[in-house]
C-alpha cells in the first residue's frame, strides 16, 4: 500500500491470515479424484476392491499438471485416500495401498509423482484425506484415530509444502458396521504442527469452508466470515455455510467444489458428458465471481491420464476466461472521480487505483464513512454485460450494499444492486452501452476499500464458444 500503515483505515475484524488471503487470490485450483473407482466405475468404493484393480498403464502426473497449468489453475488437490480407504502412497498404516497393486510393480507412490510434478510446473500441492474409511479394520474404534493421525503425519511430512488439507464431511459405517467418533482437534493439531502454512478445508473450516453444494454455485451474498466453533464436519447447520455471516467472529472464506464430469471419478461412459467451456465460464462466474475459490475436479482415466475430452474442454475454458476476463474494457484514458477520498493529502487511497491491477492498492472514501461513490468516465461509449468489483479484503471484508448506475443521456439510471463484494464479485447486467458508470457503496462494516473495477462482455468469447446458456 502507498499510504503509511498508521494512516490506513482501521481494520475491521476478523481479517484473513496471510495464507487465507493468498489462497483467495489463487481463485482456480484442480481437484483430482483417483483410485480404484477409476477402474471399477464406483463413486463410493466399498473398501473391498482388490488392490489389483489399480493398474494405470500410462500414468503421467506431468501430463495432469501441465493440463491444469495451461487451464490457469494454481494448485492441485488429490484424493490421497477416498472413502474406500485405498492409499495412493505406500503407507505401513494400511494393507490397502498402491504397494499392494501391480502399478509400477508395487513400488509406485502417486503422492511423490504428483507433488514432484506440481513443484516442477509451479503449482501448489494439496491433499484430500477422507477420515471415513470403509476398509481399515480399526475403523469405528478409538485406535483408528491414532491410525489416521499417523497417516496424516506421513502425508504431511514427506511431500514438501502443502497448501490445503481437505477433510470431507462424509462419515458412514466402516467394515465392522461401526461409525467413527473423529478427534478433530487432534487432526487439526497435526496439520498445524507439520504444515503451519496450510489452510484446512472442511464444512465449517477452520481455514476455509464448504459453500454448501457441489454445483459450483455460491450465493450472491457471501461473507467470508462465520462463527466456526458452531460447525463440525457433517454439521446439521450446513444451511449457514453458503452465505456465512456479517456478524461472524472468524474469517473462513468459501470454496466451491464441482466436477467437470457428472461423477467425481472417471468412467468411460462419461467421456461425452464433460461440461462445456461456456458452462465452466458460468461456474467461474458463480464461484470466483461470488467471493469463492473454484476447486474444479478433473479425474484421470484408467490409463492414468487426463482424458482428451477434458484436456480440450479445459483449454477452451481458459481461452474463454482470458478472452472475457483477461482484460478490462475500461479504456486506458478513463478518468475516475469519487465522492470523497480517505486522507486526501496522502497518495494512498485515490479513486483511480480501482483501475490498476494491483489488488493491494485501493480507493477509500473519507475517514469514518461507510458510504461513498466513484464514477468512471470511459471517455467514449463502451458495451458490456458484466461488471467486476473487488474489495481489498486484507483488512476485513466490508461492503454490504452497493449499486451500479449508468449515464443515459445525462441521467443516472440504475443497472444493478448487490450486497457483498469480497475478494471478487462479478455482477451480471443486461447488455449495456454507456460512457459513464457510477458505483455507490450504500453500506459497509467500515470504510469501504475498493481495489478493482472492470467491465467485460461475454459475447467477446462467441468465436471460441457460442453463448447459449441463460445469463442467470
Ligand atoms: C463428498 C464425497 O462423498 C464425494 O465422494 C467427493 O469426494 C466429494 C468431493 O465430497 O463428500
Amino acid at each position: 500500500m502507498l499510504g503509511r500503515p498508521a494512516d490506513a483505515p482501521p481494520i475491521v475484524d476478523p481479517v484473513p491470515t496471510p495464507q487465507q488471503l493468498q489462497w483467495q487470490r489463487m481463485e482456480l485450483n484442480a481437484f483430482v479424484h483417483f483410485g480404484p473407482n477409476a477402474f471399477t466405475g464406483a463413486e463410493w468404493g466399498t473398501g473391498r476392491e482388490q488392490p489389483a484393480v489399480f493398474n494405470p498403464s500410462q500414468l503421467d502426473a506431468r501430463q495432469w499438471v501441465r493440463t491444469f497449468k495451461a487451464a490457469g489453475m494454481k494448485g492441485v488437490i488429490v484424493t490421497a485416500k477416498h472413502h474406500d480407504g485405498f492409499c495412493l502412497w505406500p503407507t505401513k498404516e494400511s494393507a490397502h495401498t498402491v504397494a499392494a497393486s501391480p502399478w509400477r510393480g508395487g513400488k509406485g507412490d502417486l503422492l511423490r509423482e504428483l507433488s514432484d510434478a506440481a513443484r516442477a510446473e509451479g503449482l501448489k500441492f494439496g491433499v484430500y484425506l477422507s477420515p471415513w474409511d470403509r476398509n481399515h479394520p480399526t475403523y469405528g474404534t478409538p485406535e483408528y484415530n491414532d491410525v489416521f493421525v499417523r497417516m496424516l503425519e506421513d502425508v504431511l511430512s514427506n511431500y514438501g509444502e502443502i497448501f490445503e488439507v481437505w477433510f470431507d464431511g462424509a462419515n458412514g459405517e466402516g467394515p465392522n458396521g461401526k461409525r467413527q467418533v473423529y478427534d478433530w482437534p487432534r487432526f487439526h493439531e497435526v496439520v498445524r504442527r507439520l504444515q503451519p502454512k496450510a489452510v484446512i478445508f472442511s464444512d465449517g473450516g477452520p481455514g476455509v469452508r464448504w459453500i454448501g453444494n457441489e454445483r459450483g454455485e455460491a450465493p450472491l451474498t457471501n461473507w467470508a466470515m462465520l462463527d466456526r466453533d458452531r460447525y463440525v464436519p457433517g454439521t446439521p447447520l450446513s444451511m449457514d455455510l453458503p452465505e456465512g455471516s456479517a456478524l461472524g467472529k472468524d474469517y473462513v472464506p468459501g470454496e466451491c467444489d464441482v466436477s467437470i464430469r457428472p461423477g467425481w471419478f472417471w468412467r468411460a461412459a462419461e467421456n461425452a458428458r464433460v461440461k462445456s467451456p461456456r458452462n465452466l465460464l458460468r461456474l467461474y462466474e458463480t464461484s470466483v465471481g461470488r467471493n469463492c475459490t473454484l476447486l474444479l475436479n478433473v479425474p484421470p482415466d484408467d490409463r492414468g491420464l487426463i482424458h482428451e475430452s477434458d484436456v480440450k474442454v479445459l483449454a477452451g475454458m481458459r481461452a474463454l476466461i482470458d478472452r472475457v476476463y483477461g482484460t478490462s474494457l475500461v479504456p486506458a484514458g478513463a478518468k475516475v472521480t469519487a465522492s470523497s477520498i480517505y486522507a486526501p493529502d496522502e497518495r494512498g487511497f485515490r479513486p483511480e487505483l480501482v483501475l490498476d491491477t494491483d489488488l493491494d492498492t485501493h480507493w477509500a472514501p473519507a475517514a469514518g464513512s461507510k458510504t461513498g461513490a466513484f464514477t468512471v468516465d470511459l471517455g467514449a461509449p463502451v458495451t458490456f454485460d458484466r461488471v467486476r468489483l473487488q474489495e481489498f479484503v486484507g483488512r476485513g471484508q466490508r461492503v454490504s450494499l452497493f449499486e451500479i448506475e449508468v449515464d443515459r443521456s445525462g441521467r443516472w439510471e440504475r443497472l444493478a444492486t448487490g450486497t457483498t463484494i469480497g475478494h471478487a464479485r462479478i455482477v451480471v447486467v443486461p447488455v449495456t452501452t454507456t460512457s459513464r458508470v457510477r458505483v455507490t457503496i450504500h453500506d459497509a462494516r467500515g470504510v469501504p476499500l475498493i481495489a478493482s473495477f472492470s467491465l467485460h462482455d461475454t459475447s467477446r468469447g462467441n468465436d471460441i464458444a457460442p453463448s447459449t446458456a441463460p445469463a442467470h
